[in-house]
């Protein structure tokens, strides 16, 4: 039988038939995929292969994952040189932002939107909890709207609390697979019950947001919605770090900076004290935005390179 992976603890798997069934499931045997070394052979949004282990209770047994379209990984808590994949084949990742409680870097957000463009993975950034935002947090939301949405990431702003926004955040998941990711406490898990308030998620307590609440999202987790289309919870990610994406490579994935690079006089052209290097041109005529360029040099500095 062929099914698809809806919650995933890493030591034991919830998966659905494409007839509706759901089942619990395990791993049989080893299982090495994508050549990638990762914590978890099996995420949220897999597609496998099940035998039936057990129909009284019924258990399967999963022997066998189907290509993945596309995956989304983080670094492994544990060891730092290997990936743990947060959820398989989406069709976009909506980012969850605030700009309070908890604030949101800007460098977080640019890990997050290369490593979307280093696996394919549209996003679009939804800044939460704009019932808290002053005059200070408004002017700064104006701010990265425009540097981020002329690079051609959509961000929208939303509460939770006093509905507004939510309808539009909504329709954006009709009919695909789309992740939540975000710090812990941003709401993710609280957007989902307000707009699916059928599926009743555990959402931290009102003094949660410092990421120590009860509450707290454990395990990634994808649910149907009622019009079509899938969502994925996750738990907080404290940082995001990119994995396999080398330092030459690094600036490809940032749209507006992939768009100058073909003008740069060196072809292996980093971008930092190069002469004649199109994105700093770009940064100083106002194109790429200084912001972008420091997470960019971030970024950079925080690769290490592998002695191949
Ligand atoms: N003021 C305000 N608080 C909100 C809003 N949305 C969510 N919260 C609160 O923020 C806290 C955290 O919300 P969760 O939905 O649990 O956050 P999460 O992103 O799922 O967190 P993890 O599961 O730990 O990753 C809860 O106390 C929510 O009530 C909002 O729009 N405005
Ligand atoms: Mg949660
Ligand atoms: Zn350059």
């Amino acid at each position: 039988m062929k099914a698809t992976v809806y919650k995933s603890t890493g030591s034991w798997y919830i998966v659905k038939t494409a007839e509706g069934n759901t089942f619990n499931a395990r791993i049989k045997g080893k299982f090495k995929i994508d050549n990638i070394t990762s914590t978890n052979p099996i995420a949220v949004g897999d597609n496998v292969k099940v035998e039936m282990e057990n129909e009284g209770e019924g258990s399967v047994v999963i022997n066998e994952i189907y290509d993945r379209k596309n995956y989304i990984t983080r670094q492994s808590p544990h060891n730092k040189n290997q990936h743990h994949i947060i959820a398989a084949n989406l069709d976009q990742s909506l980012l969850f932002a605030t700009l309070k409680n908890p604030k949101t870097s800007q460098g977080f957000i640019d890990r997050f939107l290369v490593a979307s463009e280093a696996y394919h993975v549209p996003a679009v950034i939804v800044f939460n909890k704009s019932d808290l935002y002053g005059k200070k947090e408004m002017a700064k939301f104006e701010e990265l709207k425009s540097i981020y949405v002329s690079i051609g990431y959509p961000i929208q702003a939303m509460s939770v609390s006093e509905n507004t926004g939510v309808k539009e955040v909504k329709d954006l998941l009709k009919d695909k697979v789309t992740l939540l990711s975000g710090h812990s406490g941003v709401g993710k898990s609280s957007f989902i019950n307000i707009v699916f308030p059928e599926l009743i998620l555990k959402t931290q307590d009102v003094s949660g947001w410092s990421g120590k609440g009860l509450h707290t999202t454990t395990f990634a987790e994808m649910f149907d919605l009622p019009f079509g289309g899938k969502i994925i919870d996750t738990p907080g990610l404290r940082e995001f770090a990119l994995m396999d994406i080398s330092k030459q490579e690094l600036s490809h994935f940032y749209p507006e900076m992939r768009a100058l690079i073909s003008e740069c006089q060196f072809n292996n052209c980093m971008h930092l004290n190069e002469p004649d290097c199109a994105v700093k041109s770009g940064v100083n005529d106002g194109s790429v935005s200084i912001d972008r360029y420091v997470s960019y040099c971030n970024i950079l500095d925080s690769i290490e390179e592998k002695s191949w």
